[in-house]
């Protein structure tokens, strides 16, 4: 496989609400998309980093920065063959030697994987190697300004079929907050997520909430702290879910030796890429532990190759894949992601399976690159 030229385009779109967790508000999201041609086909992906450098050092910006003036000038020429799950990243071998970046070269991986699987003319989860079945979701509920406000949302959450409900926490809005929310729904499939809003010093109030019966915390410590999510793990009974802290799997693999964490959040994204995120998938599974597949607020696009990821046997547990309209008045694909009876599905049809929407992805650009220029 070959690829002749690449583009980049930054969009924006706006949130049909602002989205709220420990480290900041989103209310717009930028995003930038990558197309990458060859062989007669254009495959899609888009880079899921934040405006700003809150989740990770990486920002649309730096990662517009790496693509444009590292990664993507030397892509268009590239070949690559031998055995398929090897294809995307062969192709990323020229940019190799760049250290970390990895939302900006996973954006390119990502869309790799699309046109290999348009150029085989299977689905992307065929080619991950996954089934076509439906996959159940959960949803992420951001901090709300009141409890009567957040149960509100969370009816809604459930009335909308979501499997699983999983709700942003900080200081100040976790213990008693989420006690309010299982007097209500006493059976609901809960988790929390604190997006590293705590220390290795809250630890007591972190313990409270094995009294809640929640699925799992995500993230409660520092994007760098594996070893002091080890020492609380050890005193929570909840299983702890790690996100922010796993990148690679080298981290993966230090994460299980500490006992850091017992249930894994993977964004291709944060890791890189598919093919990352296939490793990080196979090693959670030989060791039996959970794993699901995690969200950025992505349009159609990027959530595309999140459903096709979930399909691996090793993400048992529901994933934040959520509908369309959960985020956008109107998404970028065609169609929409839709929920039916809590479960989402994958389309049977080449790549991704969704149609980005031109017209509107150019109505959108608010700045576009092509390599080789024109
Ligand atoms: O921590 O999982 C997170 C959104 C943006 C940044 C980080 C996170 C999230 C979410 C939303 O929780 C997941 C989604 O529905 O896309
Ligand atoms: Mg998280």
């Amino acid at each position: 496989m070959r690829i002749d030229h690449a583009e980049l385009r930054e969009i924006r779109l706006p949130l049909v609400r602002p989205f709220e967790t420990s480290t900041g508000r989103w209310s717009v999201r930028r995003v930038l998309l990558v197309t990458v041609a060859g062989e007669g086909h254009v495959g899609w992906g888009e880079c899921v980093a934040p405006s700003d450098p809150s989740y990770s050092p990486e920002t649309v910006d730096t990662a517009w920065h790496v693509l444009e003036r590292f990664v993507l000038p030397d892509l268009p020429g590239t070949e690559a063959e031998g055995p398929e799950t090897k294809i995307p990243e062969a192709l990323l071998a020229p940019s190799r030697w760049i250290r970390g970046h990895r939302m900006a070269r996973a954006a390119v991986e990502m869309a790799a994987w699309d046109l290999l699987a348009r150029v085989r003319g299977e689905p992307l989860r065929t080619v991950l190697g996954a089934s076509l079945e439906p996959v159940p979701v959960g949803i992420s509920i951001g901090l709300q300004p009141d409890d009567d406000t957040l149960l509100h949302r969370i009816d809604e959450a459930l009335a909308a079929g979501y499997a699983r409900i999983k709700l942003k926490i900080r200081p100040g809005r976790d213990v008693e907050m989420l006690q309010a929310v299982r007097r209500r729904f006493p059976e609901v499939p809960l988790m929390a997520d604190a997006n590293s809003a705590y220390s290795a010093a809250d630890g007591d109030r972190l313990a409270e909430l094995d009294d809640l019966s929640l699925l799992m915390i995500e993230q409660p410590l520092g994007h760098e702290d594996l070893w002091e999510h080890a020492a609380l793990q050890a005193r929570l009974r909840t299983p702890i879910c790690l996100d922010e802290s796993i990148r690679s799997l080298a981290d993966a693999r230090l994460a299980l030796e500490l006992g850091a964490g017992r249930i894994l959040n993977v964004k291709p994204g944060r890791v890189g890429g598919l093919a990352e995120s296939l490793r990080l998938e196979a090693l959670w599974r030989e060791r039996g532990q959970g794993a699901w597949v995690g969200g950025m607020l992505e349009t159609g696009i990027g959530r595309a190759h999140n459903v096709a990821l979930a399909g691996l046997p090793g993400f048992d547990l529901p994933g934040d894949l959520s509908a369309s309209r959960r985020y956008w008045a109107r998404d970028i694909t065609d169609p929409e992601w839709e929920i039916e009876d809590g479960m989402i599905r994958p389309l049977d049809r080449p790549g991704i399976g969704v149609a980005p929407d031109l017209a509107r992805i150019a109505a959108l650009t608010v700045r576009h690159r092509r390599f080789p220029e024109a």
